[in-house]
C-alpha cells in the first residue's frame, strides 16, 4: 500500500492554517495540527478524521516556548514529516514606534520571529529529504506602512529566513516557499485590536479582502508542482488591494 503523506501546520486552529489543513486533509494527507486552542484543534481533527478518513495527531504548545516546541518535536519522529507549514503568528496594535506598547512588539517578535525558528530548529530534522518548507510571510514583510514598524520588520524576518532556509536546505533537497498574503479576512484583525470587533470589521468594510480558502489553495498549487519546479515566493493581495497602504474601498 503507499504511504501517505504527512503535514504539520502551526496555527491550524483558525484562519489561513485551518483551511490549510483541510485542504491538505482533501487531498489525502495525513496531519499534525499545532495551536494553543486544543479543544478547537480537537474539533478540527474530529471533522478531518471521520470526512476524509485520514490520521490526526494534535501537538498544542506555544511558540514562543522554546521547551513546549522542543518537548512536542519529540513526539514526530525523523523523516516523518513530507511538509512543513510555519504559519501561526499575529499582529498586535497599530501604534507608532514612538508611543508603542512594548509587550505588543515583544509578542509579534517571539511568535512571527523566535516562534518560526523554534518550530524550524526543532521539528526540521524531522522533514524528510525531498519534503516542503511553507513560510506564511505577508505583504508587510515586502513593504512598510503607518503603524505597522514592528508586525513589518517580523515578516521582513520571516522573508530573509526563507531566503536563508532555501540556501541552507538545497543540500537535502528541501523546497522553501514563502506565501505572502495581503488583507484576509481571518481573526487576524481582531486579534490585532485585542478583541474589539467593530474595529477589526472595519477592517474589511468596502474591499472584498482575501479569504482563508484562497491561501489554502495557494499552497495546494505550490505544492502539487512537479519535483523539478519550486515557488519561491508568492505574493497574493485582494484586487482591490494596490500596496500595503493603498486600496479601493466601496462606500457602503
Ligand atoms: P488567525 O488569528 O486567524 O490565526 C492565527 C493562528 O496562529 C491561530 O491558529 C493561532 O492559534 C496561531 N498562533 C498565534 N500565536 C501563537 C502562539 N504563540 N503559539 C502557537 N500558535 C499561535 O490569523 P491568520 O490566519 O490571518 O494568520 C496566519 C498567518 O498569516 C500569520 O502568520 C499572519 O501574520 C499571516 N498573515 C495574515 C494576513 C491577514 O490579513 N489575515 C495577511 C498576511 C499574513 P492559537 O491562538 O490557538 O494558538
Ligand atoms: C497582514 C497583512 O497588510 O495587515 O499580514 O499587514 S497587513
Amino acid at each position: 500500500m503507499e504511504k501517505r503523506m504527512k503535514a504539520l501546520v502551526t496555527g491550524a486552529s483558525s484562519g489561513f492554517g485551518k483551511a490549510i489543513a483541510e485542504n491538505l486533509a482533501k487531498n489525502n494527507y495525513d496531519l499534525i495540527l499545532c495551536g494553543r486552542r486544543t479543544s478547537r484543534l480537537e474539533e478540527l481533527s474530529e471533522s478531518l478524521t471521520k470526512g476524509y478518513n485520514i490520521n490526526c495527531q494534535i501537538l498544542s504548545f506555544d511558540v514562543r516556548d522554546k521547551e513546549a516546541v522542543e518537548a512536542a518535536s519529540k513526539e514526530v519522529s525523523q523523516n516523518e514529516l513530507d511538509v512543513l507549514v510555519n504559519n501561526a503568528g499575529l499582529a498586535v496594535g497599530l501604534s507608532n514606534i514612538d508611543n508603542g506598547e512594548i509587550d505588543d512588539w515583544e509578542r509579534m517578535l517571539d511568535t512571527n520571529v523566535k516562534g518560526l525558528l523554534y518550530v524550524s530548529r526543532f521539528f526540521l530534522p524531522s522533514l524528510k529529504n525531498g519534503g516542503h518548507v511553507i513560510n506564511i510571510g505577508s505583504i508587510a514583510g515586502k513593504e512598510v506602512y503607518p503603524g505597522g514598524n514592528v508586525y513589518c520588520a517580523s515578516k521582513h524576518a520571516v522573508d530573509a529566513l526563507s531566503k536563508a532556509m532555501r540556501i541552507e536546505l538545497l543540500e537535502r533537497e528541501i523546497k522553501v516557499s514563502q506565501v505572502c498574503p495581503g488583507m484576509a479576512e481571518t481573526e487576524f484583525s481582531l486579534v490585532r485590536f485585542k478583541g474589539d470587533e467593530k474595529r477589526a470589521d472595519n477592517v474589511y468594510k468596502g474591499i472584498d479582502a482575501l479569504m482563508a480558502i484562497d491561501i489554502a489553495e495557494a499552497v495546494d498549487f505550490i505544492l502539487s508542482r512537479p519535483k523539478h519546479v519550486c515557488i519561491n515566493d508568492l505574493i497574493i493581495m485582494p484586487s482591490a488591494q494596490a500596496t500595503a497602504s493603498i486600496s479601493k474601498r466601496r462606500s457602503e
